[in-house]
């Protein structure tokens, strides 16, 4: 049914599919690296405060959504109250919000449209690959509902093949995008970030054969580091392939037979350079099927933990890192281009970083493939962000799902060294099993990486004047690494209570300090006690640091946090207006002085840790 032969009928009775999570396929293993059309750029928008594109007066799902049809008016009697064709455009990648003035505090639903022009070669796969969409999609082609998604920070394919035909016509792609927050969302309705709503990342359409490498794994082996380990998994009708893997570089080649679900195992000898943080080096590498062949750029490494250390390539490191939120430099907002990614990471490098936090859900793919390039080491995390919805099924689902999303599109980058579960989660029985099984099912996804979470320390004031520090959360059994968010100084007491801490090993397993941090605007000054000014956060980082260099298993820290990030928490005027001020660097970029207290101590350690 073309777009414009749809009658303008509102009609009512059976519901939307009530599942959250329908019509995708699974994911495509390095969608930038196949055969694609590009599907950025303007896109018409219809902002849909109360929801007309989807629910009737009476508040009953229509059955084909309103808006979804993009219908034009054919008599000059049609009643048509939206017209995608005069309506203004948004871009794409990118949020509303940074986007139209009217629409900064805007949450609730946008529909998108985009007009494409396709013809399919026989024997073709066509595959829509949304980067991200926050927070939930509803995918409609020439006004079928093909697909539903929830969780914004992650990708998610929808197969549009047998929709499209041998000759060359155009058809309409409308995405609902909705980002109301929600009690039992992931995350949930109170968070301290933006909650940037839109088709956020890049849609590409994937031109694959009919059976196609869907996904595959290509690591060294923990075991046995002098081989690498991958598996190739295809989709398709032709399951029964022999497949390759082969590093040319190296001279190093597999083949295998795929197995009647069409994976094949391999293993191959490694005699190369590793990937070291700040010394990366990739290789390229051929996955190749009878009928596909991809190729990527992959680095191998190994990382474990020894009692307290942390060992990359067998060698202990101290992981000099900072948190990043995906915000964009100097314009806010989301979107980011590769220029973009790359501007927060060299200021990364420039504090003299080997690792970062990307806070506080999964970052772009173009972002975790830049610290693969540059070296950085990377923490990666999915939005289970303070009281969850512990008790709800589907918040679970939603968690579980987001976690493989992320894992899946991210395994082969050996930047990737940490997935973490979960940020100040408040401790109870229901929480601390939902997050164990978050653990179980990154450990099965990826038995290669670190597991790790943010959580509280407890502190309690010794007779002595200490306050002692100490991990009791049962939940640390179950990491790898343990992750504490820690805000004396700012949240609790003055910079000078700083000093009082001692930190008692409870858990005997690595310590991150995940977060300290307080707020500066750039450019007030004051004295060590002005808060607000940048010698007071200065003051804060000289205290906690002094501090930490005496914790005898730390073994890595990411303050809060790179850059200022727009948060709705942080109202106060001429300071704050929207910014969470905690970064070392402005907006804009410009450093703090605190910039410069963490980059003295960052080469202090690089040197204590060759
Ligand atoms: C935290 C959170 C982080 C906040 C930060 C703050 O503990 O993990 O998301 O932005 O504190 O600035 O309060």
């Amino acid at each position: 049914m073309s777009p414009r032969s749809i009658a303008l009928a509102l009609l009512v009775t059976a519901a939307l599919p009530a599942a959250t999570q329908t019509g995708h396929v699974p994911l495509v293993q390095h969608a930038d690296g196949r055969a694609h059309e590009v599907l950025d750029g303007a896109w018409r928008v219809v902002v849909d405060p109360y929801d007309v594109g989807y629910r009737n007066i009476f508040d009953e799902p229509l059955t084909t959504s309103w808006f979804a049809h993009d219908a034009q008016e054919t008599e000059r009697w049609d009643r048509l109250e939206y017209d995608f064709d005069a309506a203004d455009a948004l871009h794409v990648p990118g949020d509303w919000n940074s986007q139209r003035p009217e629409l900064f505090l805007y949450e609730g639903t946008v529909w998108y449209r985009r007009r494409v022009r396709l013809a399919r070669a026989e024997d073709e796969r066509l595959i829509l690959r949304f980067g991200a969409v926050n927070a939930r999609a509803r995918v409609f082609f020439d006004g079928d509902l093909l697909a539903e998604h929830e969780g914004g920070y992650t990708p998610f394919d929808v197969e549009i093949t047998d929709h499209v035909g041998a000759e060359a016509e155009d058809h309409s792609l409308v995405v609902m995008a909705n980002d109301t927050r929600s009690k039992a969302g992931v995350p949930m309705d109170n968070m301290d970030w933006w909650n940037y709503g839109g088709i956020t990342r890049s849609v590409r359409l994937l031109r694959l054969p009919a059976t196609y490498v869907r996904d595959y794994s290509v690591q060294l082996d923990p075991e046995a580091p002098e081989e690498i380990v991958a598996w190739v998994a295809l989709d398709g009708a032709r399951l029964g392939q022999r497949v390759r893997v082969a590093i040319p570089e190296l001279g190093a080649e597999a083949s295998a037979q795929t197995d009647a679900d069409g994976v094949a195992r391999l293993r191959l000898p490694f005699r190369g350079e590793r990937w070291a943080p700040l010394d990366p080096r990739l290789y390229d590498v051929v996955v190749e099927a009878e009928t596909d062949r991809v190729e990527d750029r992959i680095g191998f490494r190994t990382v474990e933990v020894d009692g307290v250390d942390v060992l990359v390539n067998g060698e202990p490191v101290f992981l000099r890192g900072i948190s990043i939120h995906e915000e964009a430099p100097f314009r806010g907002g989301r979107g980011l281009t590769p220029d973009e990614d790359r501007q927060l990471l060299e200021w990364a490098t420039e504090l003299g970083c080997n690792y970062v936090r990307l806070a506080h859900y999964p970052h772009n793919e173009a972002m975790v493939r830049a610290a693969d390039e540059m070296g950085l080491l990377v923490w990666s995390e999915i939005p289970a962000y303070w009281a969850l919805a512990w008790d709800d099924p589907a918040t679970f689902a939603s968690a579980d799902q987001q976690l493989r999303e992320m894992i899946t599109r991210d395994k082969n980058r050996a930047a990737v060294v940490l997935w973490s579960v979960a940020n100040e989660t408040p401790v109870s029985p229901a929480r601390t099993d939902f997050l164990t099984r978050l653990t179980e099912t990154a450990r099965a996804l990826d038995p290669t990486r670190l597991i790790t979470a943010a959580v509280f320390a407890d502190h309690e004031r010794q007779p002595d004047g200490s306050t002692v520090f100490r991990v009791e959360d049962p939940l640390a059994e179950h990491l790898d690494v343990v992750g504490v968010n820690e805000y004396v100084g700012w949240y609790d007491g003055l910079p000078d209570k700083i000093g009082t801490i001692r930190w008692e090993d409870t858990v005997g397993k690595p310590l991150v300090l995940s977060e300290f941090g307080a707020g500066a605007l750039y450019g007030l000054r004051g004295d060590s006690l002005t808060r607000w000014s940048e010698d007071y956060q200065a003051y804060l980082y000289e205290e906690q640091l002094a501090m930490l260099r005496d914790v005898p298993f730390l073994r890595g820290l990411s303050p809060w946090i790179l850059m200022d990030f727009r948060s709705p928490r942080r109202p106060l005027p001429t300071i704050q207006e929207f910014w969470n001020r905690k970064g070392l660097l402005s907006e804009r970029g410009e450093r703090k002085l605190a910039f410069g207290v963490l980059q003295r101590f960052y080469a202090e350690v690089a040197r204590d840790w060759r």
